[in-house]
């Protein structure tokens, strides 16, 4: 089927200039749209409801300032594994020519300083209000109307609601015995203080070797007395390669902007480069290590794209887990180490694939000690460290960089309750349950930017959220323009997607691993459903144009 990418995902309205006046703060007044969540995804909604339909909106932001994930993951060693080139707004060229990124893949405090630039340049503080945490949210069906209510006490309403919390935004903190008795300082990675943490002369644990971990550790190496690392599932980690910008990149990346949008648009997960037409189970041994070398010479995740079957074939994906093997061993001098690091039970990429600066090269270190909780599980938390089945660590800080409540965690943390007086925590009690990842039967009117069931984490984020709110701002226009004032997903569309969303797991390799945070098997008592919509994101934009262009099949409109 052919997809035009050459533009955003949907026609876009006409721009209207915004009525000044409109802007204003009186709570009385019903205002269009409240969108919940300052980050990547609400500003641009903000944007896009405001400047392309002229409409009052505002955003409603917990944190203090504004940028989502960049606001609140300030842990050492914090970068985007996406390419800076492609991990930014592609709406306005205007904002591509005059934005300068300084390195391959950029650290969260240039990440946040793009953001901010951002909310200045379009003028976005305006309708932003910061330090508002939003508690409930509740559709008054008589005066079809969404009522919010702030943890302040602050009552706002607003024809549509939109949430722009974040895929991974709410920490995941484990529930271990002893915690509040820790003499130390512990930190979760997703909540760091804003002023740092010192880690000069101090005994340190981190636990968790996720994406995350892998960034800190080595950072956390070099400026701590000792590290310990608790490892609960080894992990593959390709080199990043990072390294700062040439001016000749520079320049390609601003002058063929249109064409790398157009890739990102049309490939499976939304990054500036396509994955190769070739099969790693069809390819001569010689040749595929020597693709894999250099594959792995230029780093990225460009490495998952050597070939098109490594999430689709087990013993291709074996090709791929046992070169990176070869290359743990190879790195890591010590054999005890390095045999804890390379015994990983699940299939390459199967689980986020990390991007690492110097990771493995860590464990060389002599500050640094690893244990593998799988064979000595810790026991408890003591006053003076951690306690393993094998014996006391004694620490000054403790880092959980243990991961998300993925997905759903910010959204049910929001008591929403839908139109028959139905919460989304009772609605999503078997996992959740949305068509196309937009919007859930019984909540009219209330969108959820990259929620579950859309290829979101699956991603590059930013072109899965510009093309999320191009859908949703143009949804509201059509709404507008044909004076309709409810939209709603069908409970049919939905089981229907829920489906398609199992069954393009199912199809690849993602669904084999059953401890994946993919399927919310890191938290402890959550419905264990694959989240995100594994079918590709070209095929999803392809889809959800489809939807638009059969009268928005699937959902109800109404006055
Ligand atoms: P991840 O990818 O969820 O990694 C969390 C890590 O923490 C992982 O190694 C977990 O082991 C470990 N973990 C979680 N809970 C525990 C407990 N209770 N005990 C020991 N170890 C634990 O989170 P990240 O923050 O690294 O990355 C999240 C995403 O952010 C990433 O994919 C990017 O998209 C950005 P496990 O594997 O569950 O055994």
């Amino acid at each position: 089927m052919k997809i035009d990418q050459t533009q955003p995902a949907q026609t876009q309205p006409a721009q209207t200039q915004p009525d000044p006046s409109l802007r204003h703060s009186d709570n009385s007044v019903p205002l269009d749209a409240i969108i919940i969540g300052a980050g990547f995804s609400g500003m641009y909604q903000l944007y896009c409801l405001r400047e392309r339909l002229g409409m009052r909106a505002r955003v409603l932001e917990a944190g203090h300032g504004v940028g989502g994930t960049w606001f609140w993951n300030r842990y050492p060693g914090a970068r985007c594994d996406s390419e800076s080139h492609s991990y930014m707004y592609y709406f306005s060229k205007d904002l591509i020519d005059e934005w300068e990124w300084s390195e391959r893949y950029p650290q969260q405090p240039e990440i946040l300083r793009y953001l901010n630039h951002v909310a200045d340049r379009f003028h976005l503080r305006d309708d932003i209000q910061l330090d508002t945490r939003v508690q409930s949210a509740r559709f008054d069906a008589h005066q079809q109307l969404w009522v919010v209510t702030t943890q302040q006490g602050a009552v706002f309403t607003a024809r549509f609601l939109i949430t722009a919390v974040g895929c991974l935004s709410s920490a995941n903190i484990p529930n271990m015995p002893g915690l509040d008795s820790f003499g130390g300082n512990w930190f979760h990675t997703g909540q760091w203080p804003h002023e740092g943490v010192d880690f000069s002369g101090q005994r340190v644990g981190v636990i968790g070797t996720g994406s995350t971990g892998i960034q800190a550790i080595p950072v956390i190496a070099e400026q701590a007395a000792h590290l310990t690392v608790f490892q609960r599932t080894a992990n593959y980690s390709i080199p990043a390669r990072n390294a700062p910008l040439t001016p000749e990149f520079k320049q390609y990346a601003k002058q063929n902007s249109d064409e790398i949008r157009y890739t990102m648009n049309s490939n499976t997960n939304a990054h500036p480069f396509r994955i190769a037409d070739r099969r790693a189970a069809q390819t001569e041994e010689a040749d595929r290590q020597s693709i894999y070398e250099a594959a792995w010479k230029k780093g990225g995740l460009q490495f998952r794209a050597t070939f098109d079957d490594l999430l689709l074939d087990e013993a291709a994906n074996a090709t791929a887990a046992n070169f990176i093997r070869e290359k743990i061993l190879a790195t890591v001098a010590d054999p005890v180490k390095a045999e804890i690091l390379s015994t990983i039970d699940h299939p390459f990429a199967a689980k986020r694939p990390p991007i690492d600066s110097f990771y493995f090269e860590t464990y060389n270190r002599t500050n640094v000690d690893l244990i593998d909780l799988r064979a000595t599980p810790i026991e408890r938390i003591t006053e003076r460290g951690v306690q393993t089945s094998a014996g006391e660590v004694e620490l000054d800080i403790l880092v959980f960089a243990t991961g998300f409540d993925a997905m759903t965690g910010s959204l049910l943390k929001i008591q929403i309750e839908g139109k028959n007086g139905r919460t989304l925590q009772e609605e999503w009690r078997a996992g959740p349950r949305t068509y196309l990842g937009l919007q859930t039967p019984g909540f009219p009117n209330l969108f959820t930017i990259t929620g579950p069931g859309s290829p979101s984490v699956l991603c590059n984020l930013p072109p899965a959220i510009e093309q999320h709110v191009n859908w949703i701002t143009d949804c509201i226009d059509h709404l507008r323009r044909e004076n309709l004032n409810l939209i709603e997903a069908n409970e049919d569309a939905a089981n229907d997607w829920v489906e398609e969303v199992n069954a393009a797991a199912n199809a690849t390799l993602l669904a084999k691993v059953k401890h994946s945070w993919y399927l919310g098997a890191n938290v402890p008592g959550k419905p264990q459903v694959f989240m995100p919509y594994a079918g590709g994101f070209a095929r999803y934009i392809d889809i959800c144009n489809r939807v638009t262009a059969n009268h928005y099949e699937g959902f109800t409109r109404s006055r």
